[in-house]
């Protein structure tokens, strides 16, 4: 959707001091806006499978993050996350195609794929609370817990990519370079 196109209260949220100090200290370089997407989650929706974000940006090494940010309380029966912690350190993982792909109401990729989690590491679903924000290594596995709550579950997910780094734009998500306040 990239609402940050048509939203300066979202530009404004993604490009808050304490986030965009975090993201400079953790490229040690100057960080620019790539995209942003606002999901929606209504009850019975399914989550997204496993998967890392680099295998769809495609980015320079250690040049793309994203900021998953909780605008309601998430636990995992209303589709909070999942992570994988330490996974990133795998770098890219091998994905298989999801031939079970029946859903609704959910990003056009948020299932078609999925990707083979090496036996070492464990699922965590932590609770975050509306307003927090987790940092998404761009290698880091993880994947949404389907919302079998009776509420909408909403999240701003904004990423970030350090200056003149290459990416995919994608044929779907069409990222595009832009400044942050
Ligand atoms: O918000 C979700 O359900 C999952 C979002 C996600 O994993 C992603 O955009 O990479």
């Amino acid at each position: 959707m990239n609402p940050h196109q048509k939203s300066n209260i979202l530009l404004d949220a993604m490009s808050h001091p304490t986030i965009i100090e975090f993201i400079e200290g953790y490229f040690d370089n100057t960080v620019m806006g790539l995209q942003t997407e606002f999901f929606f989650m209504p009850p019975n929706t399914k989550g997204f499978t496993p998967h890392q974000d680099n295998t769809y940006v495609q980015a320079d090494e250690n040049s793309f993050i994203s900021a998953w940010i909780a605008l309601t309380d998430v636990n995992e029966n209303n589709g909070g996350l999942i992570i994988w912690p330490e996974s990133h350190n795998e770098k890219k993982l091998v994905t298989i195609e999801n031939k079970n792909i029946a859903y609704k109401n959910q990003d056009p990729n948020a299932r078609s794929r999925t990707t083979n989690i090496p036996k070492n590491y464990n699922a965590y679903s932590p609770c975050v609370s509306e307003g927090s924000v987790m940092m998404i290594d761009s290698w880091l596995v993880h994947a949404s817990n389907n919302n079998i709550s009776k509420n909408y579950r909403y999240a701003l997910l904004c990423t970030y990519i350090k200056k003149g780094a290459n990416f995919r734009s994608g044929s779907t998500a069409k990222r595009k370079l832009f400044n942050l306040l």
